[in-house]
């Protein structure tokens, strides 16, 4: 039998200095511990130790050079999690903030995210402590060869399939896969979130914020209640909140924040043209990172080093970074009356906001739900590349639709709780997660 206290105190001994992959791990246990106690088969076979061990990490050295001739030295990271259901898959993220237990905790999450998906695809995530803001195009190039030249020996189309994350979009997605094609000479699913013209999936750029739409969608109408008219906010201003905002728009609510490193914008027409969604767009190609300048394009309110999270709004939707959204922003969320929060980005909320969501009653959609339509459409991108064709948007569309709602189906029958209650945390917890053990009961050790 496990004690979670016990559990956690093991865990942060082998893994000290890792506060998010520890927190990532409470709240995976906090839902399956009773699962895990009540079988046997899972006790027998170590099922936690193993599952919260990676199988490997590669630590490698990024050497580039600036613009100005200078020698620059980075560290790039690739954890390989768990492969029992297929190949790791999981993103690079490009940040200064990056670290070996940052990567531990996207690897982590990604197993059960993966899972979700109904696709054979295993947990990764690698990246670096490269900072691309402010960099030029040139730099990000170099940089981008430079780490895959080590990145190559470790992945393959049937081993580990990379794709992008905070600091890696298509751009960077070329470049590394143009390097990697240089040193292999092949052209395979290798990584995915490549460009059309050269393999890549139609909607992948949108799936993640789609994804997160139609998966909110089917959490109102869980609710009885109608996705048009209502009113959200949205922080980020990247790959996932632009996506986002497209859907919602479509869907008929009506987007009235997005966010940066710099402050949130408050506009209260929505986010809701293609000018204003091609605008962003540019914002991120700057490499600044900064979202003041949407204010002045589009006479919208800026609202310097805040968070979005003080407006009063029917949907909240942390879409940037992990633990955006802390205890006090929570409280302010539901005293203004939040009817629902979709946590869009990777642990976005910290254990203390998520439980205070759940403890007064939110629907609350944890990333590794809500967010899982990017990865899944990775996984489509895998599939069209093994078959070398390429299928329709529509097509495309209509699965990542289709995967979203069994998402969300397996969270409300793992998760509704007897007073009625859908704890959308314990059912994507348990649902990912008895996929993944009952695998490695069936592989062995
Ligand atoms: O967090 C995520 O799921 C991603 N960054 C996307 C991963 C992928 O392989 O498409």
């Amino acid at each position: 039998m496990y004690n979670k206290k016990d559990f956690m105190a093991e865990l942060e001994r082998k893994n000290p200095s890792e506060p998010e992959f520890i927190q990532a791990v409470s709240e995976v246990l906090d839902s399956v511990i009773d699962v895990v106690n009540n079988d046997p088969e899972y006790l027998d076979a170590k099922i936690l130790e193993r599952i919260t061990e990676p199988d490997r990490i590669f630590m490698f050295k990024v050497e580039w050079e600036d613009d100005n001739g200078e020698l620059q030295v980075n560290k790039g990271y690739r954890v390989q999690f768990n492969n029992s259901i297929g190949p790791y898959k999981g993103g690079l993220r490009f940040h200064p903030s990056v670290t070996l237990g940052t990567l531990k905790f996207l690897g982590f999450e990604q197993i059960f995210k993966n899972s979700l998906t109904t696709l054979p695809m295993g947990g990764g995530k690698g990246g670096s402590d490269f900072n691309p803001k402010g960099k030029s195009d040139s730099e990000i190039l170099r940089f981008c060869r430079s780490f895959m030249t080590e990145l190559q020996k470790y992945i393959g189309p049937d081993t580990d399939v990379p794709a992008g994350d905070i600091g890696v979009g298509s751009r960077e997605i070329g470049y590394l896969y143009g390097q990697y094609k240089r040193l292999r000479v092949e052209n395979t699913g290798v990584l995915t979130g490549k460009g059309r013209n050269w393999g890549g999936s139609l909607i992948r750029p949108e799936a993640t914020g789609y994804g997160t739409m139609y998966f909110a969608d089917r959490v109102v109408k869980e609710h009885n209640d109608t996705f048009e008219g209502k009113r959200i906010s949205i922080s980020g201003f990247g790959n996932v909140a632009w996506g986002a905002c497209i859907k919602a728009s479509q869907l008929g609510a009506k987007v009235v924040t997005i966010s940066g490193p710099d402050g949130y914008i408050l506009d209260e027409e929505g986010v809701s043209t293609q000018e204003k969604w091609d605008y962003m767009l540019e914002l991120r190609a700057s490499n600044n990172d900064v979202v003041k300048p949407y204010a002045e394009e589009f006479g919208a309110k800026f609202f310097p080093g805040e968070k979005p999270w003080g407006e009063k709004v029917d949907m909240a939707f942390p879409c940037a970074f992990q633990n955006e959204l802390g205890l006090e922003d929570a409280k302010k969320l539901v005293a203004s009356g939040v009817k629902y929060v979709i946590e869009t980005s990777n642990m976005g909320c910290s254990t203390d906001a998520v439980n205070y969501f759940i403890e007064n009653k939110i629907p609350f959609g944890p990333g590794k739900a809500a967010n899982a339509g990017g990865v899944a459409v990775s996984g489509l991108e895998m599939s069209q590349n093994a078959m070398k064709l390429s299928w329709s948007s529509e097509e495309v569309d209509e699965k990542l639709k289709g995967i979203m709602s069994d998402i969300h189906e397996a969270c409300v029958s793992e998760g509704t709780e007897p007073d009625g209650y859908i704890n959308y945390v314990k059912g994507a917890n348990i649902a990912g997660f008895k996929k993944v053990a009952d695998a490695m009961l069936d592989l062995g050790y």
